[in-house]
Order: structure tokens, then sequence, then C-alpha cells
């Protein structure tokens, strides 16, 4: 790729974008430095440097037309040589538009800015990249200008991206906090692009007013299923309902529709202390957004700056999305709390109608004919007028921007604001990626040849991570030895004793104990490889720990995670990552840890070993076919979720019968792994990387490819603050481990995710995480989505008896207006204010 030596990351900022201002309106919230103060506090974080600077060029007129019309462009060019009160008096005329004499130039150097910015992207010159900017664009309309917005800038430039660049699938992702209605109408019947909105509406009396706004406008025609409106419905929703909307419906989305570009309308008034949304969303929030995306369509994601009024939190915002996607590991959110039920509902709601569209949203159980809950109901609620219905012919000139009574609470909404940067770890590590082998790992052989677990597993991965170039890409940590007391942490001293007495045995004595165990072997160089194998993941964990880089790798064997304290099963002798985690608790009492397990076979000895501990949750994703697959029983089904204090801290995702692939992983990923992961909040993460449920693995039959592991490093690299620490285990095509394996440490230097085509999961697999989703919901809020939906058929009848109801009350309305005089006849056509 052109930018794989270059520079990753296009910034576009102009700083003539400054001139335009509200100039008989001071407390007008559109102001000059909504884009000087973000660029300045990207200087002090040391960003612009490292970007490719784009500069702004005014947009032609061919693309000025793709989504406006000329008497609209027109019209805005006109007010170069206006009055001012010309300009007042042409501002009337749109709800919340200013005009100044240098507006259509900073409309068109805005317009130009952002395509350059996707063009870059699209004709591979950077990856990604950020237009800090003004005006936006999202509520511009093809022949209207509308809050703030004179061009629609993201819409102009998704249409050169199809137009020019032949593109099929776009992915637009809206956060501002009010409904971009513009960029709605603009692909309304475009199945080619995914508009995706979240936005404040409390039931349509929010700004702009919009029936529209609402969940149940998916689309029409072909572009019936991809418009996405999830409307919220109170103010002061934070991390938490973001998140748990970017789990339950965009990211499942996204997966499936599989885009080739993101355009992401960058709002931030949707940040804390932002008096237009009043919502409460963190800066560092946005890394993760943008973390979480950026695994989509290889890396190709253009954020281009919407709204945001409190430049504090906009300025902080900002700089943490471009860190983001200059590929800065995302700081750690933590306290997760429960999300507000009228979201859940907004969430349900939103699934509730593109559930037909999109295979991926199938967690919820469908309605009974016979049975009625909540969301049967359809909007809109009864009595809210729109503007839908009834746009107000002229605006007030000194329309407020915002509440007044959010100068009470500004003082502690700064307050926060600050306690939030000055509490943003932004530590960096010197490299991103250690890793470590040793080659006495190799000296653990099978002496009869036969079993899979072979050195070759070790030796062609370290190869291949070298001749792929990865290796030196990373710092390599030095090799150790564990000592007796670090193992004695997980094992007992007779167990420890044992295996270290086979290393001066003969072969017949050591095959003696080595019948003891299931599915092992053993010979004279075990405990050298197996100690060293504990000592190389240890100092794996030390170098992330002191750090010295933000994620480590341990290119070890013998595997671990089924290593029981005083017994070796399933070619494990000690438990590699049970020890670090029981290490890395020593070494820092407070740090949470998780282990993620995704080797195919259960992690019994790890399950077992924090059985009781809630600091350590430990997640297992395995195949396990009723009991029936190793290491069988009844140990790795869902309904194990740990003991005593440490109930709801294990969690196994056991897939029963038939083979597994890409769309299950990363549906269980999604529903399951991510939301518990994200409520956690682990300090640092260990991930039990087998690869034995790779597509070609003779012993798993499983189909998940290698690309889909860089998928799953992606996600959980945005946890810990990307301190994540990976140890092989499993995985016996050697090819494919050796593959998959570079793919992560690939992911986790900071190269593109290699995009996995359209994925869902299998109808066995959607069944398998149900079950885990109703055992888990009990201990985990982030999982409280499994609820009854009606089915459409349920929902067109509700629908029509609604539109009779309406009929009826139209004309009981007519007859009653007809009665009034004029002036009581200007109240019942009152228009909310604002
Ligand atoms: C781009 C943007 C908001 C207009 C709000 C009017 N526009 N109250 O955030
Ligand atoms: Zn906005």
């Amino acid at each position: 790729m052109a930018f794989s030596e270059g520079v990753r990351t296009g910034l576009v900022y102009d700083e003539r974008l400054s001139r335009h201002f509200n100039s008989w309106n001071p407390k007008f919230v559109e102001v000059p430095e909504r884009v000087t103060d973000p660029f300045a506090v990207c200087e002090k974080y040391l960003l612009v440097d490292r970007c490719k600077r784009i500069e702004c060029r005014p947009a032609s007129d061919a693309e000025m037309v793709l989504k406006h019309s000329s008497e609209m462009i027109e019209k805005l060019k006109s007010t170069h040589d206006m009055t001012e009160d010309d300009l007042k008096e042409m501002s009337t005329k749109y709800d919340y538009i200013y005009f100044h004499p240098c507006i259509f130039e900073n409309a068109q150097l805005a317009l130009g800015g952002t395509i350059e910015l996707v063009t870059s992207v699209l004709r591979d010159e950077v990856r990604n990249g950020m237009a800090i900017i003004r005006p936006p664009g999202h509520h511009a309309q093809h022949n209207t200008y509308c809050g703030y917005c004179y061009f629609n800038n993201v819409a102009t430039a998704a249409q050169v991206a199809l137009d020019d660049f032949g593109l099929q699938r776009i992915l637009i992702v809206d956060w501002d906090v009010h409904h971009g209605q513009g960029t709605q109408y603009m692909f309304y019947d475009d199945p080619r692009v995914i508009y995706f909105s979240i936005h404040t509406y409390d039931y349509g009396r929010e700004w702009p007013f919009l029936r529209e706004s609402d969940y149940d406008y998916i689309g029409t025609g072909p572009g019936r299923g991809y418009n996405i409106n999830v409307p919220l419905n109170k103010t002061a929703c934070g991390n938490e309902e973001y998140m748990a909307i970017f789990q339950q419906i965009l990211l499942p989305i996204a997966y499936e529709f599989s885009p080739e570009l993101i355009l992401v309308s960058a709002g931030y008034d949707s940040a804390i202390g932002c008096p237009e949304g009043l919502m409460e969303v963190t800066p560092a929030m946005y890394a993760h957004f943008i973390s979480l995306l950026s695994s989509l369509a290889t890396g190709k994601i253009c954020l281009i700056q919407e709204g945001g009024y409190c430049l504090k939190s906009l300025s902080e915002s900002i700089a943490l999305s471009l860190r983001a996607l200059l590929g800065d590991p995302a700081p750690m959110v933590q306290d997760f709390k429960a999300s507000d039920d009228s979201v859940v509902e907004s969430i349900l709601n939103v699934i509730k109608l593109l559930r037909p569209y999109w295979k991926c949203l199938q967690f919820q159980d469908t309605l009974k004919d016979s049975e009625q809950n909540g969301y049967l109901d359809l909007p809109p609620k009864e009595g809210v007028e729109f503007y839908t219905d009834c746009m107000p012919e002229s605006f007030d000139l000194y329309q407020p921007c915002y509440e007044e009574d959010y100068e009470d609470q500004r003082h502690e909404l700064y307050e926060k604001i600050d306690a939030l940067i000055r509490n943003t770890n932004l530590h960096c590590a010197p490299n991103s990626v250690g890793i470590v082998t040793d080659s006495n790992m190799l000296l653990h052989r099978d002496p009869s040849g036969l079993c899979e677990e072979t050195d070759r597993r070790l030796s062609v991965c370290c190869d291949t991570l070298r001749s792929k170039g990865f290796w030196k890409r990373c710092q390599t940590i030095p090799e150790r030895q564990a000592t007796t007391e670090e193992l004695s942490v997980a094992h007992t001293p007779d167990y420890i004793k044992l295996i270290r007495k086979t290393s001066g045995l003969s072969e017949e004595s050591i095959e003696k104990y080595q019948s003891t165990f299931q599915s092992v072997y053993l010979c004279k160089d075990t405990y050298l490889a197996a100690t060293s194998a504990v000592g190389c993941l240890l100092s794996a964990v030390d170098n992330v720990l002191i750090g010295k880089s933000q994620a480590s790798v341990a290119v070890i064997r013998p595997p671990g995670h089924h290593a029981e304290p005083n017994a070796a099963c399933g070619f494990c002798i000690f438990n590699n990552v049970a020890i670090a985690a029981k290490y890395i608790r020593q070494q820092t009492p407070t740090k949470r840890v998780l282990i993620v397990d995704w080797d195919l076979h259960h992690g019994n000895g790890t399950q077992l070993m924090f059985y009781d501990d809630p600091s350590v949750l430990f997640i297992s994703i395995h195949r396990h076919d009723c009991g029936k697959y190793f290491p069988c029983g009844c140990y790795g089904s869902s309904s194990h979720v740990g003991r005593g204090q440490g109930r709801g801290y294990n969690v196994n995702i056991p897939w029963n019968n038939g083979t597994r692939g890409d769309g299950d992983y990363i549906a269980a990923f999604n529903q399951i792994v991510m939301p518990i992961a994200y409520q956690f909040g682990p300090d640092i993460v260990l991930v039990s990387a087998g690869f034995d449920a790779c597509v070609g693995d003779m012993l798993g039959h499983y189909e998940v490819t290698p690309a889909c592991y860089a998928h799953l490093t992606a996600m959980l690299k945005t946890l810990a603050n990307g301190n994540l620490i990976m140890a092989l285990e499993g995985g016996y095509n050697i090819e494919c481990t050796a593959n998959a394996m570079s793919i992560c440490v690939s992911v986790l230097l900071g190269d593109a995710v290699p995009s996995v085509a359209s994925v869902v999961p299998c109808n066995q697999g959607v069944a398998d995480i149900m079950k885990v989703l109703d055992v888990q919901k009990k201990y985990w809020s982030a999982l409280k989505y499994r609820e009854a939906l009606p089915t459409t058929k349920q929902l067109e009848s509700v629908l029509a008896a609604k539109e009779a109801k309406k009929l009826e009350q139209t004309r009981t309305n007519e007859e009653c207006v007809n009665a009034k005089s004029d002036k009581e006849r200007e109240t019942v056509e009152h228009i909310p204010h604002c």
C-alpha cells in the first residue's frame, strides 16, 4: 500500500475557515474557535506533525451540484456583496442559519477539503484522516441550508466516492448529537450507502423536530434497511449507552455490510459539556469508536467535523480522535454503568424494525401472537408537533442555541471535563509490540513422533514472523526460565517436583509418569521447555508492566490452558497464562485482569484456577459439542459461571455441534465478549491464543480465517490501553497457525486489519450465543437486550390501527378548527419552541 512507508493519517485544517461568524448574535455557538481551539490542542499533543497536511481548496461547481441545487449555490454566492441588513433578512428564512460575507467561500473550502481528504484515502495516499472544518454539513439539504450547515460535506464526498471511485458500499456514521436529516434524505433509497445516526430526540421534542428522525425511518425502495436512526429520548446519555449502541447495532451491521469506506459525521455535541446536546460522552470514548470502526474497510475511515459547542470538550475530543486515527491506543474508559432503560428501549426498537433486513440482528426472541409488551408500540408519541408537518415560515434572528439553565451547570461540567483531561492516561510505550521466544522450547518432543504438538509449530511460526518482516518491527524481549516459586502460584509443589524429576529419567520411566495424564507426552527436556514457556510469557508481561511495549507476544510451547494445579493435560504442562495472571496480580494487586481464551478447546485449567476470583475475568470461547469434545465433560458449559465472589467472572461460550466460522466468532465478540469486557474494565488483557479453530486445522475442522483472528485482536486491543499480552496455545496446521499469528502481530503493530467478507453467525451459532446471554445477563447488565420483539406482521396491524385512529382524529380536528377564530387558529398551529 502506498502509505505503508509514509504517513498514515491525513489532516485537513485551514486558517481561512475561522473567518466567518454571526455578527449580530454574540450568543451564537457556531464560532471560529470551533476549529482553531481543537487544532491548537492537536498541536499541543504533538499530533499535527505526525499527519500529512491537506489544504482546503474550493469545491468545484461540478462538485457543489452533486448534492445541491444550483439555485441554492448561487444564492449563497450572492451573500458575498450583501449588506448586513440583507444578510440578516435572508437569515430569517432558514432554521439556525446566519450569513456572513465569507460564508460562501468557507462552505466551498470546507467541502473541497472534505473531498480532498476522502479522495486521498481512496487513492491510498493516506490510510485515514480527519477534517477539522466548519461550516458543518449534515443538516444541509438539496435545496436548503439548515442548522449551521450550507453544503453537505459528507454526503457530497460519499457521492464522489460512488461516482468517481465506483464504490458499492459506504458506511456513514453520524455521532453528532443532532439528526443529520440532510444526509438521510440524500441516500434514503440508496442501498450503497448506510446512513447511521445516533441523536437526541425526546420523542420529537428536540431540534430539528422531525418525525423522520425516529427509528422507524429505515429507508425506502431498494434502500430499505439502509437508513438507521437511533433516537435518544433522554439527555445525559454517556459512554455506556453509546457503546451499547455500537455493540448491539452498529458493529454487527457494519460487519454484515462490509463497507469499503467509512465516513463519520463527527459532531462532538454528543460530548460532555456541550450545551446543545447535554450528553455525557467522554473525549476518550471517541477513540474507542474510531478504533472499533477502523477494523472495517481496511482502515479507510474519514472523520469530518460537524457540531460540537463546548470548546473544551470539543477540542479534547478532536485531539483524542486524531490520536486514535494515528494508531495510538485508546485511553482506558471505566466505570460503565447499566444503560438507561429508555436507551435500551430505543436499541430494541431499532432492532425490531431492522431485523428483517439484517441477519446479524437475531439475538432477541419473537413475541407470540398471544403476548403483548411495550415493543408492540410504534411511534409517534401522541401530542408532539413536528416540523415535518408544519415548518415555520420565518425564524427569529436571535434564536437561542441552548436553554438558559445550562449556565447553572456550566461550572460543574467544566470541572468534570478538566478532571477527565487530567486523569486520562495518554501514556504510549516506546514500542507497540514486544516479542519473545526461546529455542529451549523446541526440545520438548514426543518420543513416539505421533503427537500434533510438535516443535515445528514454534519454529515455523517464528520463521514466518521473520520472513514477513514483522519480527524486526517488534522489540525483542529477553527470554528467561520461570523459577519454581513462580510456577507455584498456580501449581502444587508435588506436581512441579514431579515434572522437574522427569528430566533425569529414562524414556521408559518417563512414559509411566506420562500415562497418569490425559493427552500429554513428556520427555527429558520437557521441564526445560515448559519453564521456558512460562518464563518467556512472564518476561512479556514484565515488558508491558514496565511500559517498554504497549502489547507483547509470547511465541511459546508447550501450551498451557489445560494444565491444572496438579496435573498436565491436553499437551499442556504448566499453565502459562494462569501463571501470568497470578503474577500480574502479585506485582500489581490493584490491576484487573481479563483472560480471553479463543483456543478451540476449553481452557479448563485456567477456569479452575480463577473460579472464585472476581479480579480475574476468564472468558473462553470453545468447541464443546455438548461435552463430547476435548477436554470433555460439563466444565466448559455455559452454566459454569464462577463461584462465591467469583460468580459471573467465568464466562464460557461453548459451541455445540457443527462447524463455526468468522460470523460466529465476530458475533460472540460483539454480543458477549466485548460488552462484558467493557463493563469489567480490565487494566490488562491476556489472550490464550490458540489457532486450532482456524480453517485448515485438522484437529478442529472449524473455519475461522486468519483475518478473523486479526479482528478479534483489534477488538481486544481497544481495552486496557492496548496492554494486551498474547500467548500461543494450540493450533496444529503449522502454516495456518503461523499465518494467523503473524496477522495478529501485524495488527498489534498498527497495520490495517484485513477485511473479512460479509459475516453473519449461523443459526446454531445464534442459539449458542443466546444461551450464554441468558445465563450471563444476571451478572452483566451490558447483556440486557434479550427481550421478545414483535414480528413484522404484528407491527403492521398495530400501524393499521394507528392510521385508522389518526384519520378519525383529523376529521374531528378539522371540525373544531373550522369553528375557531383566526386568532385561536394560530395557537392550534403553534410551533414547538427550541
Ligand atoms: C451541525 C450542528 C446544530 C444546529 C442546532 C440548532 N447543527 N439548535 O450541530
Ligand atoms: Zn449537531
